[in-house]
């Protein structure tokens, strides 16, 4: 043993033993169910400078962003910009990235995101991309994993309260993303969109929408949509394995109540699967079917040369209906209202949460094949074929729990499900249904996440549940908390509780992703030769400042301890000034900060070999410090520059300048 590793042993076995003796002293969380011993405090312990096994990318509800937190540690390790506008670092504030937040309806700097799913190769994570929902402003993210920065944003049209998406098939050929509320829609589709809200069956409608990822740039487009029954559609999951040409969705709302949903939407006994052979869906749309309608919708991208996002309105889709779709398209009966849903590594067990049931049906993909061959139906709804509940059913779940919501798969032949109302998760032996295990969770769990738990081939050593409720799990932050998550090891036959931690938002779902499949691959910073802004300054030489009407462009560089030029006159009240900075550093981690005091809008930040412009425009006549926000040298403090700004009517000249006398 060398001595390090020596070293590290020791650090860790005192380190467990201070956490074991920490844990014990403590009875009361005893009492709220923690094994607190030290098996479990070694488990999770990463010792300093020791990195995690796995990244856990987890929504952030309406923080509208995603977070990302180590595992097993729990460490809080970056928050991505996505959906929300982000003043730590000027995402959605800087002219190069604000139009990343542009939709049909205008800029929109807030989301809720809910799902995030990362791409796949051959049913396995490939650690390429992860995307997201807006559920709020129908809308799907993809945020590049060597920059964990979001690249792109698509608008969905024709959809509402996007809640059933963002769910990524097994070569991530395509992005699902559904509507949740169901919403009149303009001819030939609908009959206009300003109808009476009584006239919901009428005239609302839902779509299930298949968006195509480019495989080599990731870039999406919608490749068709589905025009389906106005019920709310909820969840998704493609198939794997055996069913990786279908697609699965639950929904509730087969009532098409709009109004009292809490009762008016729970009245019947049984709600739906919607499946989908996508690959045939597919073929319909290339060979002509349906009709491609107009639509206004938005698709953001960032430039890679630039760096500078922008917004192309997209103006046509293709709509397919069910008839469009014979054999490709059923119903599978299902407990009503389900909510989660989750399709086995092996692609044969389909499994929903009925949360206002207390069994988990798992349906099997080669009897709903049977049933399909032999039309064992029965009915169907605008077109669409009900298969029959008993002839796909695998088993049901017994003793589910109260108010199951989701379901994860470990690879080892096992299924979990988490129980909002009961407060636990429930494993089960995945071919009988039998239950093997329960552990109570602190409190009313939503989702739980298997580490891979929606891959071919789940890592299997973790669960996480997603728990909505912290009350006293934490030190109280006034009536306000973020949502806590609680780690479990399941490597063994019973599941054991590992840790408690709290996360951004209200994480409604997450994903691990191992971190060999990212670490190496990361951006550390960009090559200043590369930078195509159009305001880039690659040496202080170059730096200037011109005066164009009212416009004033400063072209600045920023560079341990100082801004080129650091004094500018010439500025007057009426005039918008762009401060286009350069971080003309070559070297990780040194990004660079810009204040100015006054300014109506966030600072940046500024990553090396990059270019960031904020829009300024001073309201009164006076001096104006600007400064760096980001610590970056012994001499940080020293980083700061001064902007003279004079009445409009004066006829002070443009001067700048660094150590000397403007
Ligand atoms: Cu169950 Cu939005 Cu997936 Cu929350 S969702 S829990
Ligand atoms: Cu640059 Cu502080």
């Amino acid at each position: 043993m060398s001595f390090f590793k020596y070293l590290k042993t020791i650090t860790v076995s005192t380190m467990s033993f201070v956490i074991t003796i920490a844990l014990i002293g403590g009875c009361s969380s005893q009492q709220k169910g923690e094994i607190g011993n030290q098996d479990a405090a070694s488990k999770v312990y990463v010792a300093p400078g020791q990195h995690d096994e796995f990244y856990s990318f987890m929504s952030g509800g309406w923080s509208g962003n995603v977070s990302v937190y180590g595992i097993p540690s729990g460490r809080h390790l970056y928050s991505i910009p996505v959906f929300s506008q982000a003043p730590i670092n000027g995402y959605g504030y800087t002219e190069e990235t604000k139009a990343m937040l542009n939709t049909s309806f205008g800029f929109i700097p807030w989301g809720d995101t809910h799902h995030i799913q990362p791409s796949k190769t051959n049913g396995d994570y490939d650690g390429r991309w992860v995307f997201i929902n807006d559920r709020n402003t129908p809308r799907i993210a993809r945020i590049d994993l060597k920059t964990f920065r979001t690249d792109e944003i698509i608008e969905i049209p024709n959809t509402a309260g996007q809640h059933s998406s963002a769910f990524c098939s097994s070569n991530t050929e395509y992005i699902s993303a559904n509507t949740e509320y169901s919403i009149p829609l303009d001819k030939p589709l609908g009959n206009g969109v300003d109808v009476p809200i009584s006239s919901y069956k009428e005239n609302f409608h839902g779509t299930v929408s298949l968006i195509k990822v480019n495989q080599e740039t990731g870039e999406m487009n919608i490749g068709f949509q589905i025009q389906v029954p106005p019920f709310d559609y909820d969840l998704g999951r493609f198939g794997l394995g055996v069913s990786k040409d279908w697609v699965f969705y639950t929904m509730y709302n087969t009532e098409e109540a709009h109004t009292l949903l809490e009762v008016n939407a729970s009245q019947k006994d049984k709600d739906f699967v919607l499946a989908i052979n996508w690959k045939k869906a597919e073929q319909a749309a290339a060979d002509g079917k349906g009709q491609v309608v107009d639509a206004n919708y938005d698709h953001n991208m960032r430039d890679h040369e630039t760096g500078i996002a922008k917004t192309e309105v997209m103006k046509q889709v293709r709509v397919l209906k069910p008839s469009d779709l014979e054999g490709a398209i059923y119903y599978m009966p299902a407990p009503k209202s389900p909510h989660g849903i989750n399709v086995s590594p092996d692609g044969e067990y389909i499994s929903e949460g009925g949360k206002l049931s207390t069994v988990v049906p798992v349906q099997s993909f080669s009897k709903m094949q049977t049933a399909i061959q032999n039309n064992d139906t029965t009915g169907s709804i605008k077109g669409i074929p009900i298969l029959k509940y008993e002839s796909v059913l695998a088993y049901e779940v017994k003793n589910a729990g109260l108010g199951p919501l989701h379901i994860e798969y470990d690879g080892q032949g096992h299924g979990y499900n988490s129980d909002f109302i009961s407060s636990e998760i429930v494993k089960w032996d995945l071919k009988t249904g039998e239950v093997l295990d329960r552990h109570p969770a602190y409190y009313s769990t939503g989702h739980l996440t298997v580490a891979g738990g929606d891959t071919r081939h789940p890592y299997g050593k973790y669960l996480i549940a997603l728990n909505k409720i912290t009350k006293d799990r934490y030190l109280p932050t006034g009536p306000e908390m973020y949502a806590g998550e609680q780690l479990f090891d399941i490597s063994g036959d019973k599941m054991k509780l590992l840790l408690d931690f709290p996360v951004e938002g209200e994480p409604h779902n997450a994903a691990e992703i191992e971190a060999s499949l990212i670490d190496s691959a990361q951006v550390k910073f960009f090559k200043l030769s590369d930078n195509k802004n159009p305001y880039v300054t690659r040496n202080e030489h170059d730096t200037k400042v011109v005066k164009d009407g009212n416009r004033v462009d400063v072209y600045m560089t920023a560079i341990r301890s100082h801004f080129t030029p650091d004094n500018i006159e010439g500025i007057k009240v009426g005039d918008t000034v762009y401060l286009h900075v350069t971080n003309i550093e070559q070297e990780w981690d040194i990004p660079h900060g810009f204040a100015m005091k006054g300014n109506r809008n966030a600072g940046m930040l500024i990553i090396p070999g990059e270019t960031r412009t904020i829009v300024w425009k001073p309201q009164s006549p006076g001096i104006y410090p600007f400064y760096c926000t980001d610590f970056c040298s012994a001499l940080h403090q020293e980083m700061q520059g001064y902007v003279r700004v004079s009445p409009a009517n004066s006829n002070v000249p443009i001067k700048y300048g660094t150590n000397k006398d403007i």
